[in-house]
């Protein structure tokens, strides 16, 4: 049958409150058939099932039990992207019935999360009630939460009994020294702690969840922060013992610190790690552990695919009128899911085929090479370059194509050309893509054409419509056979 088309819908608002991770199709070979049914239409778990599944976060959390530098939860910022924020707090029984609304209209959602805006586990009562409720009601929704990990230990019996597969545990640290620069202080047993004894608690707090949960076989991925001069050099170690103690996936964050978010960093003016930074960091991390590179860092209320956010579709008032018979979406839910369980099994066969033919191939001997792509899901190339509000990032090399990133941008094409500081959204666009030496999209205008040739970046409109993986590399060969990815040549641009 034929899929649902995706709205093609701007990027995402922030999320998990301390967010989230994921596996490339490639990593779940090796998984039990236990492990890979957990995971497997996980967009956050699975980068393959990003592109075809959604997930929704459900805001019914709202005090939070530590302070964290990065953290301000102001609510009603529809201009932020950043975990923490929030527009519309919930009820559990709003919760439930905004979540079957969304899964009778998204079919493709899959994922219910619970993620802020303050901690999950800080606001137990409305946290419980909304995921047993669900796990009775809409048994197809896989249930999924986010913690700080302060109260972890204590909630790990009652997340077992309500179905959650899937918990993320933001660890910033191990070191409580590097911690108290991170947490101002925590609330503990009804005081305050400040400095290296609050970071030390919960610090311990964290690593006892996180032993708690696998022992129970409950999936844990653990998200950290990645903060330029205050944990950058110690995340590697972190990465390497949560793997010891049987953590499915590691997710390393960019810190976002703007002075207008009112966060502490963003006032002291602590920088965030460059693209590069962050990229040089995850492949450090990835000898140990698998590494989520897909992460959205999205709202606590977000809806939708990753890198979109649908909640507007589904206000309080506005689902208010929905008349939603549940049986019926569930049977509808399972034929989509069936059909689209089918297209990632063909196309994860054509992609091994294609690897296959590489490895057979005379190897290449040029240079890797970044290209970005306009996708708006499925594994195909299906957006025009003016409408992408994110690129995603792929790395092309003799050894093969994988994906690095993503990279927000902003729409060029919304009828304002300005913003600010001189610059047209256009520049601004094509300043995100650089490093960049290509953009396959589905289709682009002239201008942009033009201006990404003079920055040096090869429009490229040759592959709408297919798969991803097989046209960056079939751009990388034509490179290649054009001369332009020789390695001594690439040396001698860099000396002159
Ligand atoms: Fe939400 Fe987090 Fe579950 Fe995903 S998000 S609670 S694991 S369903 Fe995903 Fe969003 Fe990144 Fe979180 S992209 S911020 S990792
Ligand atoms: Fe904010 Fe609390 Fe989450 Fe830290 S743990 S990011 S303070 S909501």
């Amino acid at each position: 049958m034929e899929l649902p088309v995706l709205n093609e819908q701007p990027a995402s608002k922030g999320g998990c409150s301390a967010s989230s991770c994921g596996t490339t199709d490639d990593q779940l070979g090796h998984l039990s058939d236990d492990i890979r049914a957990k995971v497997e239409n996980h967009p956050c778990y699975s980068e393959d099932a990003h592109h075809y599944f959604a997930r929704m976060h459900v805001a019914v959390a709202p005090a939070c039990n530590i302070q964290c530098h990065y953290c301000n939860r102001k609510y009603d910022c529809a201009n932020e992207s950043r975990p923490g924020v929030v527009s519309e707090l919930l009820m559990p029984d709003q919760a439930v019935k905004k979540t079957m609304a969304v899964a009778a209209n998204i079919p493709q959602m899959t994922v219910l999360g619970i993620a802020g805006p303050g901690d999950p586990l800080a606001n137990p009562e409305r946290t419980f009630e909304t995921f047993r409720r669900l796990s009775e009601e809409a048994p197809d929704i896989k249930l999924c939460v986010s913690t700080n990990g302060l109260a972890l230990p204590d909630a790990v019996e009652e997340l077992s009994k309500h179905n959650i597969d899937h918990v993320t545990i933001t660890i910033n640290c191990l070191d409580p020294e590097v911690g108290a620069k991170i947490y101002p202080w925590i609330f503990w047993e009804n005081k305050r702690i400040h400095g290296i004894e609050g970071a030390r608690i919960l610090i311990e707090q964290q690593q006892k969840g996180l032993e708690m949960l696998v022992a129970k076989g409950i999936l844990v991925k653990v998200n950290s922060v990645m903060i330029p001069g205050v944990n950058d050099k110690h995340l590697a170690e972190v990465s390497k013992t949560v793997k010891a103690k049987g953590a499915f996936l590691h997710n390393v964050m960019p810190l976002i610190a703007e002075a207008e978010h009112g966060t502490f960093y963003g006032v002291m003016g602590q920088r965030g790690p460059s693209p590069e930074e962050l990229m040089e960091l995850q492949d450090a991390c990835s000898g140990d552990m698998n590494m989520m590179r897909h992460c959205r860092q999205c709202r606590a209320d977000a809806v939708g695919m990753l890198g979109e956010d649908r909640g507007d579709e589904f206000t309080l008032d506005k689902i208010e009128d929905m008349e939603i018979d549940y049986q019926a979406a569930m049977e509808k839910r399972k034929v989509i899911h069936e059909a689209i369980a089918e297209e990632m099994n063909s196309k994860r066969a054509a992609k091994a085929e294609s690897a296959n033919l590489h490895a057979q191939a005379e190897k290449l001997t040029t240079r890797p090479v970044l290209m970005a792509v306009a996708t708006s899901g499925q594994g195909v190339i299906n957006m025009h370059f003016g409408h992408a509000k994110e690129f995603l990032i792929y790395e092309a090399s003799p050894e093969g194509v994988r994906f690095i990133s993503h990279r927000k941008t902003d729409l060029y094409c919304s009828g304002d050309d300005s913003c600010g500081d001189g610059e047209s959204v256009l520049q601004v666009t094509i300043r995100t893509l650089e490093g960049c030496e290509a953009v396959l999209c589905s289709k682009i205008g002239f201008e942009p054409w033009d201006m990404l040739e003079q920055a040096g970046i090869m429009p490229n409109g040759e592959h709408a419509m297919e798969p991803i993986e097989e046209a960056v590399m079939a751009v990388y060969k034509e490179m290649a056979a054009a001369g332009k990815l020789d390695e001594a040549k690439a040396e001698q641009r860099a000396t002159a």
